[in-house]
């Protein structure tokens, strides 16, 4: 294809006062428009259980917050109080429908142990079965439901937790064979209910010693012999006749994703690898859930990006997942970009790139990670890319960039066919700059921004209308 090239140093438009669409300047207090990683950003959400109900797309992540209590050593810990559910119908705008648990209301429930780890819900006949572990009145982690009518809520929360589990992190899995089977800690599984709130009668039943004491543990551990170290968060599903055990354990130093295969859902399981690799920055933890949604696997798991010296405070990120003709799961490596839809007219946060060559990037405010980040352009030829945006069916007349610059900056833009350049006015704080865009750019386009000479800009968001 001729590409055609308009190195047009473009006439600067006019300082924009509110440069983003309509609906961007106009968003309720619980919608966010993301599409990229993380993908919520309006406080951190841990462990993200994604489901589909009814068409839509929820995740039922914990809420950390900055800790409130110590761990055993003194140091800072998971604090968690309540659970909030958030949902999507395009990955891309995320609405946060509030709080449906919180650790006063949970009778069983020591209401100041800020232990509210990971969560699960299912639908059974038209009713949400919401699982999730918490610190109990008589010691020691004890899994409780709360069931709704709506996966929104309101929950009710059942008086008792589900006698026979000790642990964290519950997840149930409904499968093919009609019952139903909850996984939680470090693989353990037993068979629920019809009702979904107790263990069946007919679960194995093991003896185990702790010391000189002997106790009995419902179920089976599916993860025995299989390489497991300090393993948690267990997320089982079904597909194509397998069933699947994935779940976070520690290779070397922290978790990695790992998984286990199976043609029955309680085992025995066989290790198949790795999912997801050791985050790089050291985060301890990770915890995920696989879902499909619309026809794709999605492969949803958390990271610390807003809060990179407190890896206890962690936010959800999604990635696509393919499986191999065996079944075998392809290995995945987070991204900046996610996989939500972004459209051009958005603020596109160019920081959250595909690519990235000589530029940096880094945090707009340490004072409030949540504000997100910059592009920072030193050098020419510094550039990031940015897949996949949507410059829709009419092209934009008009770019705008929230951006700091040095005298004489200019910046290529370069959009499917379209290559321009603007020199961007000289700005020592934050400034917004219209510019005519003197080519036409439709449809889904990757968006390439590249420092052209030697100057130095800082790049917050980029805009097409
Ligand atoms: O969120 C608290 C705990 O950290 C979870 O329950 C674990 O899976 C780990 O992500």
């Amino acid at each position: 294809m001729h590409m055609k090239k308009l190195l047009v140093i473009a006439a600067v438009f006019g300082l924009a006062a509110c440069a983003q669409p309509q609906e961007e300047c106009n968003l309720p207090e619980n919608v966010m428009i993301t599409g990229t990683n993380p993908i919520i950003s309006n406080q951190f959400a841990a462990d993200p259980t994604a489901r589909v109900f009814n068409g839509k797309l929820y995740v039922f992540p914990s809420h950390d917050i900055p800790s409130v209590i110590t761990h055993h050593d003194g140091s800072a810990w998971f604090s968690m109080a309540d659970y909030h559910v958030f949902s999507s119908e395009d990955l891309t705008t995320w609405t946060d429908h509030g709080v449906i648990v919180t650790q006063e209301d949970v009778p069983w429930g020591r209401p100041d142990a800020y232990s509210m780890w990971a969560p699960d819900c299912v639908e059974k006949d038209g009713k949400y079965y919401f699982y999730f572990p918490n610190a109990s009145k008589t010691g020691g982690f004890a899994v409780g439901v709360a069931i709704a009518d709506n996966p929104e809520g309101p929950y009710e929360i059942l008086p008792e937790p589900i006698k026979g589990i000790n642990g964290i992190d519950p997840c149930v899995l409904q499968a093919s064979d009609g019952n139903a089977y909850i996984f939680w800690g470090n693989g353990r599984c037993a068979k629920l209910k019809d009702n979904m709130i107790e263990l069946a009668e007919d679960n194995p039943k093991q003896v185990m010693k702790w010391g000189d004491r002997e106790f009995e543990m419902v179920g089976v551990s599916c993860l025995q012999g299989l390489p497991s170290r300090q393993a948690e968060g267990p997320f089982a599903f079904e597909y194509n006749g397998n069933y699947y055990l994935t779940y976070p354990y520690v290779r070397e130093n922290t978790e990695v994703i790992g998984y286990a295969m199976s043609k029955n859902p309680m085992g025995p399981y066989e290790y198949k690898g790795i999912i997801m690799a050791e985050h790089e920055n050291g985060c301890w933890t990770n915890h995920h859930s696989i879902v499909n949604y619309k026809g794709q696997w999605y492969f949803f798991y958390h990271h610390n990006a807003y809060s990179p010296h407190f890896d206890k405070n962690r936010s959800a990120q999604i990635e696509k997942l393919y499986f191999n003709e065996d079944g075998t799961i392809q290995e995945i490596k987070p991204t900046k970009r996610g996989v939500g839809p972004v459209k051009a007219s958005h603020k596109v946060q160019i920081d959250r790139y595909s690519t990235i060559n000589g530029a940096d990037i880094d945090y707009l405010d340490t004072t409030d990670y949540f504000k997100g980040w910059k592009t920072i352009f030193d050098n020419a030829g510094d550039a990031v890319c940015f897949n996949e945006l949507d410059f829709g069916k009419k092209a934009p007349k008009k770019v705008t960039f929230r951006y700091m610059a040095g005298p004489g900056a200019v910046v290529e833009v370069k959009a499917g066919d379209a290559v321009c350049e603007f020199e961007l006015p000289d700005a020592r704080e934050w400034a917004e700059v219209s510019f005519d865009m003197p080519a036409k750019v439709k449809g889904l386009q990757d968006l390439s921004v590249k420092l052209v000479n030697d100057s130095n800009a800082e790049i917050d968001w980029v805009t097409f209308r």
